[in-house]
């Protein structure tokens, strides 16, 4: 792949290749720029993902860099009203806010991060709130995206590369299971693969309570009830031990307590508590054990629930214990949603993590990190408050007072939306840095400009683990400054510039790599101009040494080399009767919808879904309101019909602000990953006068709850 920036045939314009500032699948694609102006995307053939497709949100992702929404200026609160003012009241601010803190209890300033920011910011970020703050309360918002699926590989074979193999490997597959995971909408370059695969012969099968767009060009659709994946596995693994196609991948820890529990779950009781007839689970059977290289990937649907780390062991347990888990295109994949999430969950923004997917509980790896910081490893923190831990101790006593809010916007995204913002609310500072007015920077005491994708260099690690260039191609508008930069404005800010001092991106990008060095996710032999040569999979150990497309052979880096397999446990099975709410998402639009919402070509609208009997036996018509509660809170709004759903299921999106997190769940979390239960709240349904507005909060406060007791999250 040529490096860019390059000359297009028309000499006022310039052809920079960048990566798009969405999903995980991270298609490349030349974004055409007149003066300072991005002008136009163009897909790439060169992509080595996406081979030349992207989806609409890339096509059309220009569409909010120069909206009239952005951010320009610092904004600070002063008599209730977020005012403009200069850099330097605003880093004045910052600095008499924190200094006290930070003197004192420097645990009571947190920070959050996200999967959206590139490798290098989430280092940075992490770096700042370890050393610049001496904090241990930094988190990030993929505890709330792929944390259980990443719990269950880390303590299974002791990393978490979400595909352990390229993409391309997909199509020789010969079964295929999507395990909630609506691809055509979240991920629609990947389609491709799965087609491949199709053309050449195999099953394709969508697990999913909703006959997805997916589901639909899949051909197989199995419509589980939400929350019942992992029940669903462990009926699969008591065939394949009756049907004697137990074969491990490798010796592992645990398997005969693994295989004694299956013995537990007779088709009869699957099928009753998954809410499918024993044929079906027969016929999946089947499929599975007579295929030679199936493939399980996971999407939100099984993880996104209080015991979804467990759910996804299963799936894992399943893979391993059939010898298939590990082998190219085959076995077991978890699909990473932002686009850096796999980077982003690599490199030091979570509670309990150091870059290269270190450890903060490991002496070596503080010691190492420490070493390259310039600190004693007793200066660095110890692993702190899990997302949602975090957000319920802001304001409390002896909890937050300070948070630094980078990429996220958690009044929408975070279970029990009212209750978040009444933690946001209750904390004497709120610093948001953002480039667009989001719901949680409308909270803030102090926004701060920040860069949009295509006005920062850096790197992301898309869902094979391809780490890829992200390249500069305009300056940010007035007075917003690249995040980088804020981070370090923010340590000088605080007392605290040593080692935030870079003259240049590069030398910050430099140190990342060079941090990564030695850790499982290394990436200590890529430098910028290799990456212009080739995107390369991690982990890449030495500047002429390979990148590893296939990442998950034994021996694994456990304290012994062998994997070891966990016995999951589940509540008991959900109550037959009543509505199961569940949520997700939608092609048009992108989480929290900050961005979206904005972009005109984007069009898309909150609905909630409703199966055509269980709407008739309430009297509902398609557009009329109806009046879902929870024990969290009540919503109205106007009901789609979807023949394709479960009828004791409902389906909303999250990326409105009358979010669906008003009716989720603030304190069911997982025990291993932290992640809350967004995929299951018991609900109920009434139609609602229509003279009420859609989207409104008729009624209901979440309750108060206490931060939860227990371990700190893996
Ligand atoms: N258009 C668009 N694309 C995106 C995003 C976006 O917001 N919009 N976000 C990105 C991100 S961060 C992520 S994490 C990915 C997520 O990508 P996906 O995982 O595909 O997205 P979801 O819609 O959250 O969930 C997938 C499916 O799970 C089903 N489901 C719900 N409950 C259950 C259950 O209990 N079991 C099973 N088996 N299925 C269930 C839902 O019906 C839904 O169809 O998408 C990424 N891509
Ligand atoms: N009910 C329900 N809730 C969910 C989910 C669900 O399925 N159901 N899914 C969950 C999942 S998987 C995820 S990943 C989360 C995502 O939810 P959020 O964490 O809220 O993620 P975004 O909506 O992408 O918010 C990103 C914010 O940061 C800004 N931003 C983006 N990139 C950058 C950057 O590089 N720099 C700066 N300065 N700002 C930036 C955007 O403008 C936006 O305001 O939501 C979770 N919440
Ligand atoms: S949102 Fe995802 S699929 Fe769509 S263009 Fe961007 S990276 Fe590609
Ligand atoms: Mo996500």
């Amino acid at each position: 792949m040529s490096s860019a920036p390059f000359p297009s045939r028309d000499p006022s314009t310039r052809v920079v290749r960048t990566t798009c500032p969405y999903c995980a699948v991270q298609c490349n694609f030349d974004l055409h720029v007149v003066d300072n102006l991005p002008v136009r995307v163009t897909p790439t053939k060169e992509c080595p993902v996406a081979h030349g497709t992207v989806c609409k949100k890339g096509l059309f992702a220009l569409n909010d860099v120069r909206h009239p929404d952005r951010l320009t200026g610092p904004l600070l609160r002063r008599n209730g009203e977020l005012v403009p003012v200069s850099w330097a009241e605003a880093l004045a601010y910052v600095s008499e806010a924190l200094r006290p803190l930070l003197a004192t209890r420097p645990d009571a300033v947190g920070v959050f991060g996200s999967g959206a920011l590139t490798n290098e910011k989430t280092y940075l970020l992490g770096k700042f709130a370890r050393l610049a703050l001496g904090t241990a309360n930094i988190d990030y918002n993929g505890r709330y995206c792929m944390s259980s699926a990443a719990a269950a590989l880390n303590r299974t074979v002791g990393y978490d590369r979400g595909l352990g193999f390229p993409l391309g490997d997909v199509a020789t597959s010969d079964l295929i299971l999507l395990v909630g995971a609506n691809i055509a909408e979240t991920l629609p370059p990947v389609m491709q693969y799965l087609k491949g695969a199709r053309d050449r012969g195999a099953t394709v099968y969508s697990i999913d309570p909703r006959a997805t767009v997916t589901a639909k060009v899949a051909g197989r659709h199995l419509a589980v009830r939400p929350g019942t994946d992992g029940v669903l596995a462990l009926g699969l693994l008591h065939l394949m031990k009756a049907w004697n196609c137990i074969r491990p991948t490798a010796p592992a820890h645990g398997m005969t307590e693994v295989l004694w529990q299956a013995d537990d779950y007779p088709p009869a009781r699957v099928a009753h508590e998954c809410g499918i007839s024993e044929d079906e689970l027969l016929t999946l059977g089947r499929l599975y054990a007579g295929a030679h290289k199936p493939l399980i990937l996971t999407g939100r649907g099984p993880e996104q629930h209080a015991h979804g780390t467990d759910t996804v062991q299963t799936y894992l347990n399943l893979a391993f214990l059939t010898g298939h888990f590990g082998k190219p295109g085959g076995g077991y994949g978890t699909l990473t949603g932002q686009g850096n999430g796999q980077g982003g969950r690599e490199h030091g923004q979570k509670a309990d993590q150091l870059p290269g997917a270190r450890s903060l509980r490991n002496p070596g790896h503080r010691a190492e990190i420490a070493a390259l910081w310039g600190c004693s490893p007793d200066d660095l923190p110890q692993p702190g408050r899990s997302a949602q831990e975090l957000f319920n101790a802001c304001g409390e006593e002896g909890g937050i007072e300070a948070l630094i809010v980078l990429g996220s916007n958690p009044v929408v995204s975070a279970p029990g939306a009212l209750q978040v913002r009444e933690r946001l609310e209750a904390l004497k500072h709120l610093i948001v840095i953002d480039f667009l007015p989001s719901e949680t920077a409308q909270l803030a005491t102090l926004v701060l400009p920040g860069s949009m994708w295509c006005e920062e260099e850096g790197t992301t690690t898309n869902l094979e683990g391809r780490v890829q260039r992200r390249r500069k191609a305009i300056t940010a508008p007035g007075a917003a400054r690249e995040d980088w930069r804020i981070l370090c404005d923010l340590a000088a800010a605080v007392g605290r510039p040593r080692g935030f001092t870079y003259a240049t991106f590069r030398e910050l990008q430099d140190e990342f790599f060079r941090a990564t060095r030695g850790g499982v996710a290394d990436y200590g032999g890529l430098s910028a101009e290799r990456l212009d040569r080739a995107s390369a999979q991690w982990p890449v150990r030495s500047a002429d040494g390979p990148d590893t497309p296939y990442a998950y052979a034994p021996t694994y880096p456990t304290p012994d080399g062998l994997a070891r397999l966990h016995v999951p446990s589940f509540p008991p099975p959900p109550a037959p009767r009543g509505l199961t709410l569940t949520t997700g998402r939608l092609g048009n639009q992108y989480q929290s919808g900050t961005q979206t919402r904005r972009n005109p070509a984007l069009r898309a609208s909150l609905e909630l879904q409703v199966h055509p009997e269980t709407a008739r036996e309430r009297g509902l018509n398609p557009g009329d309101l109806a009046r879902v509660t929870t024990r969290h809170g009540t919503l109205d709004l106007p009901v789609a019909l979807n023949p394709g759903l479960r009828p004791d299921t409902l389906f909303m999106p999250f990326h409105w602000e009358a979010s669906a997190n008003l009716l989720t769940s603030p304190d069911s979390l997982d025990p291993h990953s932290r992640m809350p239960a967004f995929k299951a709240t018991p609900a109920s349904l009434v139609p609602v006068p229509v003279t009420a507005l859609a989207g409104s909060i008729s009624e209901g406060r979440p309750a108060r709850t206490a931060p939860l007791e227990g371990g700190v999250p893996v």
